[in-house]
């Protein structure tokens, strides 16, 4: 069954990832939050990073970084905005 689950979360994330990527052009916009990888630049990378740790597995991502709209948790919508340069100023 966990095997199930980790495929289905997998299969989300390319799938989102897919998505988010045929919607548009990124911005690449330096700031620290949505750059899960530090390297000063929000690109392809963080989006994955994000969804990534949205899907439990392993990332780069912490909180601050990747939590890109500051509800208080990392969810594929966060990944989503990250993969379209977007946050919500708090
Ligand atoms: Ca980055
Ligand atoms: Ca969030």
């Amino acid at each position: 069954m966990d095997e199930i689950r980790g495929a289905v979360r997998f299969a989300t994330v390319v799938l989102v990832l897919l998505a988010a990527v045929a919607a548009g052009p990124l911005v690449g916009v330096a700031h620290s939050r949505c750059d899960a990888n530090g390297d000063g630049v929000i690109s392809v990378s963080d989006g994955v990073q994000v969804l990534r740790a949205a899907a439990q597995l392993p990332s780069l991502c912490n909180l601050d970084a990747c939590d890109a709209n500051r509800d208080g948790a990392i969810t594929v919508g966060d990944g989503v905005n990250v993969l379209r340069g977007r946050r919500r100023s708090r």
